[in-house]
């Protein structure tokens, strides 16, 4: 009578039906970076209306600075994150303690994983499993750290502290408006890490290494998710839903930056690679696998990480068998729409002669053997140009760094003092949420060259 594994099946019922949402939501980031969507207010009932941003000429963040649509800016005034924070936000007409912007509440804005804000009283915690505080708590670093446990759930509270439990009842202590939950994690700035008393529930498949996926529709998150991947990874998830015809791939974020990194599409059956993308050769369209199992893979090298990717996939059943009437004119005239419907759609079999299939062997080997894979088959000149380029940046992040120490220590004296004590606990007095969530307000209204994330 060990109610675990039923446990354990609502749980997973659960999740899976969160994530049939993920059709619905405009975000696949933690931190809404790449929200495209329409929200022109702070929030979407009675919201302050946001600014133009080809109207914001006396801030940082405006079309004439970034004119080429540049973390999304351009002549409207939707929400965006073009600074990489914690979430969207707009400028606004008027002014609280001479901050003249807002986040934004958005509704539709969800990553998928994310299961949302919560309010945590404490007794009992929303999460009851293991917990852990860190000043260099991340998402990820949370997320892992649970998943390691074998939890199906991670909650991140107060930017530093960090839940793992199973519990379903999560919901009852009553969900907070998202905008609760900004505190940057200490980790990284970019990140939602919960709030005073609210903590940022995440299902921990969110960046896994691997997993088997049999749900007819989910999105897998390159490893690490939301943080950047990390070197040296081989990962490999199996996606195989019963019955199905087709199975559908949409890339709806991808940010790997070079060619030695990938991510590839193998038919489960025969091994083959059906695609692949890397930093040159980015997903230009969905994917139309006619298979119903397929082998995601992906791997990276030792130099320039970057987020990776955030891939829906969404199985297609085999169709009925037809009656008759489809040899009609009528049936071959409706199907003409269908197929010409969907021009952006690239289809592809299983079977695809693509030049890069003598390269599945070696996949395979990598997938059956072990997680490494040799990297000596490059020609030696490109080791002179990486070595270069290594230099180069050093030198480029030294400078930067030194730019940086001038310019910021004098105004934010508590983050070096911060890691000088960090082996204690006396950093949580020192590095509070609210003092970096406050320094970044002080940016985004005077110097906005302080904060260069815009486009990258
Ligand atoms: C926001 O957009 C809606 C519809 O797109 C429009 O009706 C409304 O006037 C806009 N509000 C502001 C403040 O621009
Ligand atoms: C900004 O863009 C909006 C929408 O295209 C336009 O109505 C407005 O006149 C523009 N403002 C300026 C200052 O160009
Ligand atoms: C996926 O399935 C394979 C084979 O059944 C198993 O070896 C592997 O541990 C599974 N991976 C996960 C993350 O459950
Ligand atoms: C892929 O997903 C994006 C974001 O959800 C959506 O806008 C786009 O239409 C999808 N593409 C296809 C071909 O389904
Ligand atoms: C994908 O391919 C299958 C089989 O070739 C086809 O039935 C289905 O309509 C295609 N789906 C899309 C969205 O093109
Ligand atoms: C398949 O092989 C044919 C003949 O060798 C070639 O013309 C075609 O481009 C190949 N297709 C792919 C996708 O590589
Ligand atoms: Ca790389």
């Amino acid at each position: 009578m060990d109610p675990s594994p039923i446990v354990a099946l609502f749980v997973a019922a659960f999740l899976s039906a969160a994530t049939s949402d993920a059709f619905q939501t405009e975000c696949y980031t933690a931190n809404g970076k790449d929200y495209r969507g329409r929200q022109n207010q702070t929030f979407l009932q009675g919201g302050k209306p946001c600014l133009y941003w080809n109207e914001t000429l006396q801030h940082p963040y405006n079309t004439v600075k970034y004119p080429n649509g540049e973390g999304g800016l351009g002549k409207h005034n939707y929400c965006r994150n073009p600074d990489g924070d914690v979430r969207p936000w707009c400028y606004i007409a008027d002014h609280e303690d001479g901050i003249y912007w807002k986040y934004c509440d958005i509704p539709t804005c969800r990553m998928p994983g994310s299961l949302g804000c919560f309010t945590d009283s404490g007794e009992p915690p929303t999460l009851t499993g293991t917990s852990e505080t860190s000043n260099k708590l991340t998402i990820q670093n949370c997320i892992s750290f649970c998943r390691k446990q074998k939890y199906k759930l991670a909650g991140m509270e107060s930017g530093y502290a960090c839940f793992c439990g199973n519990d379903l009842d999560y919901r009852l202590h009553g969900e907070a408006a998202s905008s609760e939950c900004n505190h940057v994690c200490f980790g990284d700035h970019t990140q939602p890490c919960g709030g005073d008393g609210r903590v940022i529930i995440f299902d921990t498949r969110v960046g896994a290494c691997g997993g088997n996926y049999t749900s007819p529709s989910a999105v897998v998150y390159s490893p690490d998710f939301p943080d950047n991947y990390n070197t040296g990874r081989a990962c490999y998830w199996t996606i195989q839903v019963p019955g199905a015809s087709a199975i559908l791939f949409n890339f709806t974020f991808f940010e790997i930056i070079d060619q030695t990194d990938m991510v590839e599409l193998l038919d489960g059956h025969t091994n083959h690679v059906v695609a692949r993308f890397d930093g040159r050769n980015p997903p230009r369209s969905a994917i139309n696998i006619t298979a119903d199992f397929v082998i995601l893979y992906f791997y990276s090298d030792r130099t320039n990480q970057a987020q990776g990717f955030a891939v829906l996939y969404q199985a297609l059943k085999a169709p009925e068998p037809r009656p008759k009437e489809e040899d009609k004119g009528v049936g071959g005239e409706a199907s003409l729409p269908a197929s010409t419907a969907e021009p952006s759609l690239e289809s592809v079999t299983g079977k695809s002669n693509d030049s890069t299939a003598g390269q599945s062997s070696q996949i395979l080997y990598v997938i059956t053997s072990s997680p490494t894979m040799p990297d000596h088959n490059m020609p030696v000149w490109t080791i002179y140009a990486l070595a270069a380029l290594l230099t180069l940046t050093v030198i480029a992040m030294i400078a930067k760094l030194l730019l940086h120490i001038t310019v910021k220590s004098p105004t934010i004296p508590s983050i070096s003092s911060s890691e000088a004590c960090s082996q204690n606990e006396p950093w949580i007095i020192f590095y509070r949420p609210s003092t970096i969530s406050f320094f970044k307000k002080k940016l985004k209204n005077h110097h906005g060259d302080l904060s260069p994330l815009v486009g990258n």
